[in-house]
């Protein structure tokens, strides 16, 4: 992948010949693929663009600040979104599938697509692909995009672009290049955009029942492996007593990380449909990406995840089977 304006060129050539474009990214979308969208279609905007942004599921809650003007819409089939778009924006996503319903309006339009993406490469779904797994964040490479057009960095995008890196970072913990993060960062602070207050939006403005829920997860906490792996279960019980809706587990399994000497953390969600939801984190040494497509799911080396169908009891004993079998060897400590 080249580096600098020269990786952006052809898109920058798109975004300058064609008038309409969508945005879009993955289910149950999270801060990194909202974020990344709303700044993309703030700099078409400023271009003198029309750009929409559609989802297959509806906005977290607790991301509807960012979009006061209500510009990302809920995928609907029965309107012409995506009809009329020249150019198709895929961000944050590396599979089709992973677009959920929205993947009707993007598949067999290859010549109309533009991937930007984070994740390792896993499918040729677009005519150009700017995917970075050096990236910390789609955003990053949104940020970089806007540079190389020297586009203006907004306070709105700003905002939007220093959710996606605070998320996907993990409030700046994670990410192969904390110079570059913090860079970037300074450079969206001097807008005038406000951290706490972000902060607070983000992550203090849970409602009650949202702790209670979180309470009874980590209540049931497991540990496996010589405690180098711990499980959390969501059933769809605890959902339902909870009421509480999938984007109310979003962090959650970041909880099994935080156990000492643990290496990997898992978390198993029944949906609704019966199928179960797997979702890895791990600190140092074991690589879940290659854990998940193993699986046959995907994401990133310390963060990934999978569907599986089968139930919950199923599902862990497979699961954990793979992890035992891919944990990397105890260091013996070495004798003084
Ligand atoms: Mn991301």
């Amino acid at each position: 992948m080249e580096k600098g304006s020269k990786r952006w060129a052809k898109v920058a050539q798109e975004i300058q010949s064609h008038k309409r474009f969508l945005v879009t990214t993955h289910v149950n979308p999270d801060g990194d693929g909202i974020g990344s969208g709303i700044a993309l279609m703030g700099h078409l905007s400023a271009l003198g663009k029309d750009a929409v942004m559609v989802s297959s599921d509806p906005l977290p809650e607790r991301y509807r600040f960012l979009d006061p003007e209500r510009h990302i819409r809920t995928y609907d089939p029965s309107t012409s979104v995506g009809l009329k778009e020249e150019v198709i924006f895929v961000l944050d996503t590396s599979e089709l599938t992973r677009l959920g319903r929205v993947q009707e309006v993007v598949e067999n339009r290859k010549d109309q697509v533009i991937s930007i993406d984070h994740h390792p490469f896993r499918d040729n779904f677009a005519h150009i692909h700017v995917v970075d797994d050096n990236a910390f964040a789609t955003g990053e490479l949104i940020y970089d995009l806007i540079q190389s057009m020297k586009g203006k960095l907004t306070k709105s995008i700003a905002e939007a672009l220093y959710i996606s890196i605070l998320t996907d970072t993990g409030l700046f913990r994670y990410g192969k290049n904390p110079n570059r993060i913090h860079t970037i960062v300074l450079d969206l602070l001097k807008t005038g955009i406000d951290p706490g207050w972000i902060s607070e939006m983000l992550f203090e403005s849970y409602l009650p029942k949202r702790l209670q829920l979180l309470g009874a997860i980590l209540s049931q906490l497991e540990m496996f492996f010589g405690d180098r792996v711990s499980a959390l279960v969501v059933t769809q019980r605890m959902m339902e007593e909870f009421g509480a809706r999938q984007e109310d587990l979003d962090g959650v399994v970041d909880y099994a990380r935080y156990v000492i000497g643990v290496e990997v953390g898992v978390m198993f969600t029944e949906l609704e449909d019966g199928r179960v939801k797997v979702s890895f984190r791990s600190k140092r040494e074991l690589d879940v990406n290659q854990l998940a497509v193993r699986l046959g799911g995907g994401g990133h080396s310390r963060a990934s995840g999978l569907v599986m169908r089968g139930s919950l009891k199923e599902v862990k004993g497979r699961v954990l089977e793979e992890i035992g079998v891919s944990l990397p060897p105890i260091q013996k400590p070495t004798k003084k």
